[in-house]
């Protein structure tokens, strides 16, 4: 039975997207075996189109011919869908209070962390301050524990799990400086914790020169001063 229903799983991706690497590495921590299907996000298929006609966006998980788009509802399907190493915890309020730092960060720090990237002067340093007050909030809930649940890996530390890796990029791509070791000593922690983690180790990562060279592009192209193509958009992997 089980065996049956992790064949039918599909993921369509884009090869340095964080929202496709949560889904990943949800995927890698149950154990489902998946087939991954790249997509070019800036020359989608007519696949996309008819998976996630909504949004065009990847990732779009396929299980049993059935889409389901967007990384957040994605992976509460994995969890509610394969039981083994929960991603959620299991108390109400512990669960609801997951989802709330979840939309926190992503609402708070991916945003302003992105605006960053993509702006300069007053933007980027207004982007700055607003990353560094979301990742003092992060700060306190992370104090005293391996992971945001506790001792185990979980949902909010794959919702999270990009400030581990690619904001180093984008502060170095965008010469800014959002996070600081010594002002952030248990999310520092936290991070080695995660990028130890073997499902996270052993998970598919692009090369820190790939995303700089895609990340340096994409700045560019948001900034209005480079063409849209990027010759290196499909990977795989
Ligand atoms: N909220 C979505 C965001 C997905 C998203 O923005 N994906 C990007 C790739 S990084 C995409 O497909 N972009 C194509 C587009 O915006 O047209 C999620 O969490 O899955």
């Amino acid at each position: 039975m089980e065996n049956d229903k992790d064949s039918a799983v599909k993921l369509v991706g884009f090869w340095v997207s964080p929202f496709v690497h949560r889904v990943r590495w949800a995927l890698k921590l149950k154990g489902i075996e998946y087939e991954y299907i790249e997509e070019d996000i800036f020359n989608k298929s007519p696949l996309l189109s008819e998976l996630n006609p909504v949004h065009g966006k990847v990732p779009v998980l396929v299980h049993s011919g059935k889409p389901l788009p967007e990384s957040f509802i994605i992976l509460e399907y994995i969890d509610d869908v394969w039981k083994q190493n929960p991603l959620l915890p299991q108390d109400p309020y512990e669960r609801a209070t997951a989802r709330f730092w979840a939309k926190f960060a992503e609402e708070k720090l991916f945003k302003a962390a992105w605006t960053g990237l993509c702006s300069e002067d007053d933007e980027q340093q207004g982007a700055v301050k607003s990353s560094i007050e979301a990742l003092e909030k992060i700060e306190e809930i992370l104090k005293g524990k391996n992971f945001f649940g506790g001792d185990r890996i979980g949902y909010l530390d794959i919702i999270i799990g990009w400030i581990s890796y690619i904001l180093p990029i984008w502060e170095e791509v965008a010469s800014m400086k959002i996070f600081d070791p010594v002002k952030f000593p248990s999310t520092a922690a936290w991070m080695s914790n995660f990028l130890g983690h073997p499902a996270i180790k052993e998970e598919y990562q692009p090369s820190k020169d790939e995303m700089i060279e895609y990340f340096k592009w994409r700045r560019q192209v948001l900034k209005g001063t480079f063409p849209k193509v990027f010759s290196n958009s499909v990977k795989k992997n």
